[in-house]
């Protein structure tokens, strides 16, 4: 798509034969060395907010954000830092990254409703895993109506006529993959709109929101004085009210048998040390199902009790569900003879189309305090020492983790177990585990035997973040080992190239480890399940699975100076990514591939 270079007539200097006042031919006079505009107001929201990091993938309508930020820049004014990426999905897996360390909402500046559609894919996946952030692009008001007549029109350039025009504005085709999404109509309700969308983004659900703001309005003077330019005040805490909280305290109290389950508790600020103290209290079994997406729990705790929430539920007579969006499945299947609470930020997720939670009572509202403010009535009503004592002593052991690798038939190579339990030897104990596999995520989750919160993190939506989560993570807490396991299908859905130029140019090293089994496993397992005894199987005739031609994993960082390698043997496993780890301390990224089994 033409960006209109071909047409864009270049300002001319005042004195270099322009007209008076004027530095572009039948148009306003455009930024100046020091006036204020549209950029300046969103770098200044982006300093009362304390955005630290935009982040972009460019197009033409961001140069009043540049002009501003050269100005940060010779003024040595503080505000937030830029980052050019080369790819829209990149840039919003990146911001998502950086707010699951952070909590804090950053600024995305993508371009007009192309940039917006190729980031699609990343906001779809930010706003399934609650993450906030402020999505920007541009569409033309008045695509360059006025110039002729030597008005003061703006001159938004011939691009926007010609290929960005979009029908309806890109705002309503954001509308329902973000949170919130909307224009901004004027100049002078722009600090006010990208201050209240970051405020938006960060509320529960958190999510990403977008803001189309037109050329024009980037483009017109603004007036800081006119604006309430003020630090942006921290969100308020949400905690149940105590008539509440005793009611689901006395449940727990009384109930014989409870289990808690739990998908996202460790994603919530203080949540994983608030479940460990009311679990550690009442000495309550703890299950992260299959659909749980990070860390939430000790999975060397005697309490934890694995991924497999079914036996337990079945014989419990209390279900805690701890930020759990699809507990059942199917969603109807509650247990029948146990109660359920439900403890959650925002139980009913506006993201899903369906969803059936069966609550006999929700506790509502931010989930560290509110289970912190569950224990401390819990013991102020009085725990049953005697009945705690007892399940205490039947959960004393550690639950043991799935060996092996699940269905299918095993061929020569190592198990994705394997590689998670070498992983857990190696990394330092702080190291962040980003995952993008698919069928091996289970087994990944289970043997890295998470002890912390952002040890495990899952990467919600569609395949292709990956790669940008992880350098995100490692961008918010750069002293932090980060590594990402992905399988051989998702990597190629990835920016590989962008992501090893952003992390070798921003000096963000990470381990890549690739759970490569040359092929689209679940793709098969999925036919499978639908037609056991059909054609395909038949005949051992699938589509959409062989991988066995896609490009060696190790040879991609080539180009990059990073390091690469293979595993097909056990025995080099552990030596081969020990030195991947060295490589990474030392600052450049290692890529691992793995040969699996299955
Ligand atoms: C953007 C996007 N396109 C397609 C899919 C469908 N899809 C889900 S898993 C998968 C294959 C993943 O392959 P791999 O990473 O090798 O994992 P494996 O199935 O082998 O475990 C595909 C194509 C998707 N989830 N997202
Ligand atoms: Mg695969």
């Amino acid at each position: 798509m033409g960006d209109g270079t071909r047409d864009l007539r270049v300002p001319r200097l005042a004195g270099a034969g322009g007209r008076r006042g004027q530095r572009r031919r039948g148009g306003r006079a455009v930024t100046g060395t020091g006036r204020a505009d549209g950029g300046e107001a969103i770098l200044a929201a982006c300093r009362s907010l304390g955005v630290d990091v935009i982040f972009s993938s460019p197009g033409s309508e961001w140069a009043p954000v540049w002009e501003a930020l050269a100005r940060q820049a010779r003024d040595g004014a503080a505000g937030p830092r830029y980052l050019d990426l080369m790819h829209e999905t990149l840039a919003v897996a990146m911001a998502t990254g950086y707010g699951l360390v952070t909590g804090r909402p950053q600024l995305v500046l993508l371009h007009a409703g192309p940039g917006l559609l190729q980031g699609a894919c990343g906001i779809h996946g930010a706003l399934l895993a609650g993450v906030g952030m402020v999505v920007c692009s541009a569409e033309s008001l008045t695509y360059g109506e006025g110039l002729a007549a030597g008005d003061g029109a703006v001159d938004p350039g011939s691009q926007w006529y010609r290929n960005l025009s979009m029908v309806g504005g890109p705002q309503a085709f954001a509308a329902p993959w973000t949170k919130w999404s909307s224009q901004v109509g004027d100049v002078g309700t722009l600090y006010g709109s990208v201050v209240r969308a970051a405020e938006l983004a960060a509320r529960g659900p958190a999510g990403p929101v977008y803001l189309n703001v037109p050329v024009e309005v980037l483009l017109a003077p603004w007036d800081p004085a006119r604006a309430d330019v003020r630090p942006v005040a921290a969100a308020g805490r949400r905690v149940s009210a105590d008539d509440e909280v005793e009611r689901a305290a006395r449940r727990l109290l009384a109930a014989e048998r409870p289990v808690l389950v739990t998908e996202s508790v460790g994603r919530a600020p203080d949540g994983f040390a608030a479940l460990v103290e009311l679990a550690e209290l009442l000495a309550i079994p703890v299950v992260e199902p299959q659909s749980a997406v990070c860390a939430n729990f000790p999975r060397t705790s005697p309490l934890h009790r694995g991924g497999e929430a079914g036996p337990l539920v079945r014989e419990a007579d209390l279900v805690v569900l701890a930020c759990c969006r699809a507990p059942w499945y199917p969603p109807s299947s509650r247990p029948a003879g146990a109660e359920v609470l439900v403890i959650d930020d925002v139980p009913q997720r506006p993201v899903m189309a369906y969803q059936v939670l069966g609550a006999d009572q929700y506790l509502e509202g931010d989930v560290g305090p509110t289970l912190r403010a569950l224990t401390a009535k819990a013991k102020a009503l009085g725990v049953d020492e005697q009945r705690v004592a007892a399940r205490r002593a039947q959960l004393a052991a550690p639950a043991p983790a799935r060996a092996g690798g699940g269905a299918g038939a095993a061929g020569p190579g190592l198990e994705a177990a394997e590689v998670a339990a070498a992983l857990r030897e190696l990394l330092d104990p702080r190291a962040a585990v980003v995952d993008e596999t698919i069928t091996h995520s289970r087994l990944i989750a289970e043997h890295l035997r998470a002890e912390e919160p952002l040890r495990y993190s899952y990467v919600q939506g569609g395949l292709g973040q990956g790669l940008g989560v992880a350098l995100g993570v490692k961008l918010a807490d750069p002293g932090r080992e980060v590594v990402l396991t992905i399988g051989d299908g998702s990597l190629l859905y990835n920016p590989i190239i962008q992501a090893l130029a952003a992390s070798r140019s921003l000096g963000l090293p990470i381990l890549i480890v690739v759970c490569d089994n040359r092929q689209y496993r679940s793709m098969k397992l999925n036919h499978l399940r639908f037609y056991p005894d059909g054609a395909a199987v038949a005949a051992d005739d699938f589509r959409g699975v062989d991988l066995a031609d896609a490009p060696e994993p190790a040879d991609l960082v080539a180009p990059f100076g990073m390091f690469g390698a293979t595993v097909t043997e056990a025995v080099d496993l552990r030596p081969t990514l020990a030195r991947a780890l060295e490589s990474v301390r030392t600052g450049v990224t290692a890529l691992v591939d793995v040969r699996l089994a299955r």
